[in-house]
């Protein structure tokens, strides 16, 4: 008999529980309604003045077996729940997240489409030195059959206020002279807001640096701007960090950004940074926005370059960053990682980018881990 009555009671209680799940999901449609519009008017999710009322109201009325505490406990299990719903939402509706942030033909830096299908190179020295430097760079780089952009820094976020700065606007002009004497597009950094107008005249992309990635300033103002943009994650940022500059520029109208990884500070000290590989496939899941690897500067040497390369292709990033300088030993920065024109190519014939016969030596792997004092997250 007492079997029967338990039985009875449970399916009661199964009854209950539909009901209750009924309602809580309805309470759920309305919590992402009501997100929606806070949303709209720029309001947080979190709203602890509404859920204090609630639960006064919830505990003055509470009757039957569950004290004031138990309800409480009960409800703030709700909100966080519909708390958890309103940040899934917002981040779905997050711009960088668009499928169609691209266009067919990709971005375009003049005549080369990043994100169209192809990788393409990102190649040049570190830091623009003189216009024979950048020329030698320049003439060696023209003629490669890929597409390629031009790189070089004329403003240089050094780790040491004593060490090479850039040559700033002078630096700009050798660049833009350079790229134009040999047909070819450009990048460089952009440091801060002062100096974004005079960098946008000089170069067709403008590269946002690991340490700028949380300038929020910078970014909503690249973000006014009509330029394509490189956007490189901090040595310290999550993806989700990354993301959300990337939407910092996206919301200021300009949808042109390119991602790159360059690698993460770790307690390794074999290599400059720890490169990212996973970091390509989970951004290409979250977003449109191309992706491309920086070697250089997440290896920090050269004789490992090529197989990395392999494997950031492998991986899904559309293109590839290598710092190339017609004579390493002499640069004024990063000279320990830049590659010769010879090894350049060797690179790129191991990637199958150039026939065999410009090919050098790729440098044969050095097992040492003390060549990364110099600045372990400058780029
Ligand atoms: C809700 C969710 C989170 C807030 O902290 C407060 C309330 C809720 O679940 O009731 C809904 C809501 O976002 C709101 O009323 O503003
Ligand atoms: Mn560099």
């Amino acid at each position: 008999m007492s079997e029967n009555r338990l039985s009875m009671l449970r399916q009661e209680v199964d009854r209950l529980n539909e009901r209750i799940l009924g309602l809580v999901q309805g309470r759920g449609e309305l919590v992402l309604e009501i997100a929606k519009i806070k949303q709209a008017h720029g309001l947080d999710g979190y709203d602890p003045q509404r859920e204090l009322e609630m639960l006064q109201r919830l505990t003055a009325t509470a009757s039957g077996p569950f004290g004031p505490e138990e309800v409480k406990e009960i409800f703030r299990t709700i909100f966080r729940a519909s708390l958890d719903l309103q940040d899934v939402q917002r981040r779905r509706a997050l711009h960088v997240r668009r499928r169609d942030l691209v266009p067919p033909g990709g971005i375009r830096i003049g005549e080369v489409a990043i994100g169209a299908g192809k990788p393409v190179l990102f190649a040049g020295p570190c830091s623009v030195e003189t216009p024979e430097q950048m020329d030698a760079i320049a003439a060696y780089l023209a003629p490669l059959p890929v597409p390629k952009i031009l790189r070089a820094g004329a403003f240089k976020p050094r780790t040491s206020p004593y060490t090479f700065q850039g040559l700033r606007e002078e630096g700009l002009k050798i660049l833009r002279r350079t790229a134009e004497r040999h047909s070819l597009a450009t990048v460089t950094e952009v440091l801060d807001t002062s100096t974004l107008d005079l960098v946008a005249d000089y170069t067709d992309m403008l590269q946002i640096g690991a340490r700028n990635m949380y300038n929020t300033e910078l970014l909503k103002a690249v973000g006014r701007l009509r330029k394509p943009v490189l956007l490189k994650r901090g040595f310290m940022a999550t993806l989700e960090e990354l993301l959300l500059s990337a939407e910092y520029i996206l919301s200021q109208g300009n949808e042109q950004v390119v991602l790159c990884e360059r690698g993460m500070r770790t307690f390794e000290t074999s290599t400059r940074n720890t490169l990212d590989i996973s970091a390509v496939p989970l951004l290409r899941h979250e977003t449109s926005l191309p992706v491309i690897v920086d070697l250089s500067h997440a290896l920090g040497r050269r004789d490992i370059i090529a197989p990395c390369a392999r494997a950031a292709l492998a991986s899904g990033a559309e293109g590839l960053m290598v710092e190339v300088h017609p004579c390493p030993d002499q640069a004024l920065s990063d000279g320990f990682q830049q590659l010769d024109p010879s090894a350049c190519s060797a690179l790129l014939q191991s990637l199958g980018w150039e026939p065999p016969e410009r090919a050098g030596a790729i440098p044969d792997l050095v097992v040492s881990s003390d060549a990364f004092a110099e600045a372990q997250h400058h780029d």
